[in-house]
């Protein structure tokens, strides 16, 4: 882009401001935050990221999926907005920047273009998608996949969190369930600004990762069901040891990952045990599988390894299993239009850059159906993320915003 964005930059320390603001509410236990989706406290960061946006002068629609849209208006309104965001809610000891960074990245755009009074030829969205992290309740990127048209509407309202609450009727008990349908807007192009939860901007000494590719995943929920038997008086070849099963699928999972480096991924992050008793063998597990690759075909060779295995395993127990994909998405390609933005826009304000795939998911992973969709990530300490540790420096955040803030308005076209 030519001309009069040439400089353009936000305001470093009213975003980090906003940042250490929005950290306040549903703080964790150890500096990071358990906001998590539809709660009361995902609720309160709501109504205060809904009080900056009514500052900012931005029209607030919200859809039925509780996914929050502030509008600030183009020269011409009728021409589809550029999107900008990313997500409020957090894991259960997340950090203060996962999806954070993004909503008020963008705000923090539209914020800057109202201090400078540019305007835009499109309208320009700030967005905060519901329930992105799929902590409290499956899958991940929930909100965006029923935007997308990959999720039913209908169906993940019924999910259900530990506890038994229903998604839809949280979302309805904390007075966020908006009026408007679905995936009925029409998007021009969609930002997303994103710590990398990873080392390698980090390790490289690099300002800015431009994601070329979102790595692929699947969650597989394992149900082993064995019997229940008094620990100390139960032969060991009589037993029928729902935990023991549990523990060789975690082994396998690992050394099937392990099989495709460097990229495939594989873990068992969500576990539980019944009844959980010093001195009662487990009769009954629940757990979610979580493999990732940037490739399809590996994802593939690696779900079917896993299921064969788990056979094998439950056979040699005597114990039966259930496996339901509760979570999926093939690897995703950003739009080369939109990457480009992000790449000029980090070479035209002197930051260093390098493309990158994304590891974790992320809304724009299903946006990137339904518009034409790109990443900008910041690196992060240790490259360590979903841990209320998490960090960034504030110089990062303000290099991810100004990159973001070019493209968005690249793409949004200032008027004169
Ligand atoms: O699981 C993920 O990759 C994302 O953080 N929800
Ligand atoms: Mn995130
Ligand atoms: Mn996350």
């Amino acid at each position: 882009m030519a001309a009069p964005g040439e400089n353009l930059r936000i305001n470093s320390d009213r975003l980090w401001d906003s940042i250490m603001e929005m950290a306040k509410i549903g703080p964790g236990i150890a500096g990071g935050n358990n906001r998590q989706t539809v709660t009361d406290e995902d609720g309160e960061g709501r109504h205060l990221f809904k009080r900056w946006c009514d500052v900012a002068g931005l029209e607030m629609g919200v859809d039925e999926m509780g996914t929050m849209f502030a509008r600030r208006e183009g020269t011409d309104p009728s021409l589809p907005p550029v999107y900008v965001g990313s997500h409020l809610d957090t894991q259960p000891t997340g950090g203060k920047y996962d999806g954070v960074l993004g909503v008020l990245g963008g705000l923090e755009v539209v914020r800057s273009l109202n201090d400078l009074g540019i305007k835009t030829k499109h309208p320009i969205v700030v967005t905060n998608w519901t329930n992105e992290e799929g902590a409290r309740f499956a899958p991940a990127m929930m909100a965006s996949g029923v935007f997308a048209g990959v999720l039913d509407q209908a169906d993940v309202y019924e999910h259900v969190d530990k506890d038994g609450k229903k998604f839809g009727e949280e979302l309805e008990r904390i007075g966020w369930k908006g009026t408007e349908k679905v995936g009925a807007r029409q998007i021009h192009a969609f930002f997303e600004l994103h710590i990398e939860q990873g080392p390698i901007l980090e390790d490289e000494g690099i300002d800015i990762g431009v994601v070329t590719h979102g790595q692929g995943l699947k969650w597989l929920q394992v149900t082993l069901t064995g019997k229940e038997a008094h620990t100390g008086s139960t032969p060991m070849p009589k037993r029928r040891n729902a935990g023991l099963g549990m523990a060789r699928v975690i082994e396998l999972v690992h050394e099937i990952a392990m099989d495709y480096q460097p990229d495939a991924v594989g873990a068992v992050g969500h576990m539980e045990v019944y009844p959980n008793s010093r001195n009662i063998i487990a009769g009954r597990t629940v757990f979610t599988i979580d493999i990732r690759s940037p490739e399809k075909e590996v994802l593939d060779a690696m779900d079917g390894r896993i299921r064969e295995g788990i056979d094998t395993i439950c056979e040699a127990l005597d114990i039966q299993y259930k496996i339901e994909q509760v979570g999926h998405f093939d690897p995703v390609t950003f739009d080369k239009g939109c990457v480009k933005a992000i790449r000029d826009a980090a070479e035209r304000l002197g930051y260093t850059h390098r493309n990158i795939v994304s590891g974790a998911g992320h809304d724009a992973c299903w946006i990137s159906r339904v518009a034409p969709t790109a990443m900008v990530m910041c690196p992060c300490v240790d490259g360590l993320s979903h841990n209320e540790a998490e960090e960034i420096s504030k110089e990062w955040a303000s290099a991810g915003a100004d990159v973001l803030f070019h493209a968005v308005v690249e793409t949004a076209v200032i008027v004169e």
